[in-house]
């Protein structure tokens, strides 16, 4: 509850920021976008970890505010960068059902070129009312936003969703992409997504690389886009521009 409390405090104290973590085009070895991730400093705590307080943000009605904050300060930071940098945003479930969302997002985005901007949803958003979600997916794609299917492999549905809706990205959940190496059912699992995803004419970025050796085998299966450690942390918006400028 306190907890509750000092978030509703931290968007007018500047206590929230979001990090920016760079995408790896394995076909021409550019940085092809960024991921928005949002970061919490407590006063006292510490960082907070957006795991623990967007579920927080969500229960207590505060998440359309948190998640309206998010998208244009992406859209914002974007306008700042070369067009050929996408930005991608995570999008809560509840973000989804909100009936503002639409306006907000068509806001954000307004200005900036058509498929700039992606927004990541899990499956979980989609779940609770899958027409309402697929229609919603639907306008959305109108707006000109691009669309990823987040943490790929991880629910219970993905591939009814992926007949429903044509995603622009699917994302391998790093689960998947952590055991590349070690197990032979994860590299059998990540080699058919990565077929349906060639299938589906969809682009395929994993999630979560950490290694030189997961990288290589991503990269020689086909996986077009590669996100982690191995290439960057999270990054402050004013490091991305030195980062990418460097990586070329
Ligand atoms: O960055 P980190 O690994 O701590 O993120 C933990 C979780 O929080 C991830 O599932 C990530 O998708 C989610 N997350 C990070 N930033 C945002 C955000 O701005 N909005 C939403 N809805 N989720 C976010
Ligand atoms: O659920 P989502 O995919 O949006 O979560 C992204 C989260 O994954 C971010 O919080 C980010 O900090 C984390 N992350 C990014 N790269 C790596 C990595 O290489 N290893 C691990 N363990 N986590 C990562
Ligand atoms: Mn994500
Ligand atoms: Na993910």
């Amino acid at each position: 509850a306190q907890l509750a409390q000092d978030l509703r405090n931290a968007l007018e104290r500047s206590e929230l920021r979001l990090a920016y973590q760079p995408q790896v085009c394995a076909v021409s070895g550019r940085i092809s976008g960024v991921e928005a991730l949002l970061r919490w400093t407590h006063p006292e705590h510490g960082a907070v970890s957006p795991a623990e307080f967007i579920p927080i943000a969500e229960a207590v009605g505060l998440m359309p505010r948190l998640g309206r904050w998010v998208l244009e300060q992406a859209c914002a930071q974007a306008r700042q960068w070369p067009a050929a940098l996408k930005v991608s945003v995570n999008v809560s479930a509840r973000q989804l059902a909100d009936a503002q969302f639409l306006d907000c997002v068509q806001a954000a985005v307004d200005g900036l070129q058509e498929r700039r901007i992606e927004l990541e949803v899990t499956e979980s958003a989609l779940v609770d009312d899958a027409d309402a979600a697929v229609q919603t997916l639907n306008r959305l794609r109108e707006l000109g936003v691009q669309l990823a299917l987040d943490d790929f492999g991880t629910g219970y549905s993905a591939l009814g969703y992926l007949r429903r809706f044509r995603f622009d990205t699917l994302k391998i959940d790093r689960s998947f992409v952590n055991d590349l190496e070690a197990d032979g059912e994860a590299r059998v699992i990540v080699e058919t997504i990565l077929a349906m995803t060639r299938a589906l004419g969809l682009v395929a970025i994993a999630e979560g690389v950490e290694t030189a050796g997961q990288a290589r085998m991503l990269r020689e299966r086909g996986c077009e886009g590669l996100q982690g450690f191995l290439f960057s942390r999270p990054l402050a918006a004013q490091d991305v521009l030195p980062f990418v400028q460097a990586w070329e």
